[in-house]
């Protein structure tokens, strides 16, 4: 952790840009503040000239990963810009002049990398509200505002005390700012967790309304996704959950990534409880799972206290009320069995 050495400001991205090469590579997390983050940065770069592909980063996959940085190897690039995706030391490609924009707690600081971080801030903004600064670092960027307040809407409770957002709903409507940001962040859920088509959407569209209205084909897919996901939902919402001591597992097999919701919607049930929401059957070998509580306990405290030998990077993140993680099976089978739950929660290895 180096929260204390201090990050640098969205105003220095574009004169940073300038130092790219070109075909610069684009990376975002697929959720409503990482497309936002996303298409706000793709403008920006554009009106620098320096147009980016743009891969988006989903479903059981990780920016700091080996597999994304053997990806990212053999690629012709003159720049890296990675939004959203956490910040780290080593980044997946260090040849190359590159620039962080992200919000999340840091577990290092890359050495050679712009690091536009907005921990240390108050209130912490989120991906998309920095990638607007640095927008505006760029050139004009009013025309990209309501990105950010959808970024802002997907990953905040509370919007108070950002002046943008203020701007933004007095400009677009606090409704369909919330409806827009519901449908793009449907697909990262499904069973693909493609979210191709909402970056598209957000690209094209000049607004909110626009987003819902249709006119854009992308929106029709938006909603099976968001079809798709509540069916899902529905169907381990009749999961019973079994509860050993203070811990209630709720234990469900789908390809969606609903295990968050899930485990939401029995937090409030299940008051006294810790409540695991256990998905079996989003990636094969592995059991996912989404850990949250109503009471005061720390959840990062509890997973670090039973942490299977197993468990790598992808196990005990996030807050000390809403946490989760990944397990291979055998790893899973350990940590189900060390909280006192018998055979009905192993599982297979290998086959979920
Ligand atoms: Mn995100």
């Amino acid at each position: 952790m180096e929260e204390e050495r201090r990050f640098d400001p969205p105003e220095a991205f574009a004169e940073r840009l300038q130092g790219f090469g070109p075909n610069p590579l684009l990376v975002c997390h697929n959720d409503a503040d990482g497309l936002s983050a996303g298409v706000i940065l793709k403008a920006a770069m554009t009106r620098a000239g320096r147009p980016p592909s743009v891969r988006i980063v989903g479903k059981g996959e990780n920016a700091y990963s080996d597999a994304f940085r053997q990806e990212l190897a053999g690629l012709r690039i003159g720049g890296l810009v990675i939004a959203d995706l956490g910040t780290a030391a080593r980044l997946p490609r260090e040849d190359v002049p590159a620039i962080v924009v992200d919000h999340h707690v840091p577990t290092g600081r890359p050495a050679n990398a712009l690091t536009i971080s907005g921990i240390a801030d108050d209130p912490v903004p989120t991906s998309s509200l920095l990638a607007y600064r640095c927008a505006q670092s760029v050139g004009d960027a009013d025309d990209l505002l309501w990105l950010a307040a959808i970024g802002l809407i997907g990953d905040l409770a509370d919007e108070a005390g950002f002046p943008a957002m203020a701007e933004a709903r007095a400009r677009y409507g606090i409704t369909a700012l919330r409806k827009a940001t519901s449908l793009v962040n449907a697909p990262r859920r499904t069973a693909s967790g493609d979210a191709s088509a909402a970056f598209r959407l957000l690209e094209r569209a000049d607004g909110p309304k626009a987003v819902l209205s249709g006119a854009h084909p992308e929106t029709a897919s938006l909603l099976a996704a968001k079809a798709e996901v509540a069916a899902a939902l529905d169907e381990a919402r009749k999961v019973a959950p079994k509860v050993v001591g203070d811990v209630a597992i709720i234990r469900f097999s789908s390809p969606c990534q609903i295990h968050p919701l899930v485990a939401q919607a029995w937090r409030g049930r299940l008051k006294d409880r810790l409540v695991i929401a256990a998905n079996t059957g989003y990636r094969e070998g592995w059991v996912h799972f989404a850990a949250r509580t109503a009471t005061h306990r720390d959840i990062l405290e509890f997973l670090a206290d039973v942490r299977p030998a197993g468990a790598d990077e992808q196990y005990g993140n996030g807050h000390r009320a809403a946490s989760g993680g990944a397990l291979r099976a055998k790893d899973w089978n350990e940590f189900a069995g060390a909280l006192g739950f018998g055979p009905d929660m192993k599982v297979p290895a290998g086959a979920p």
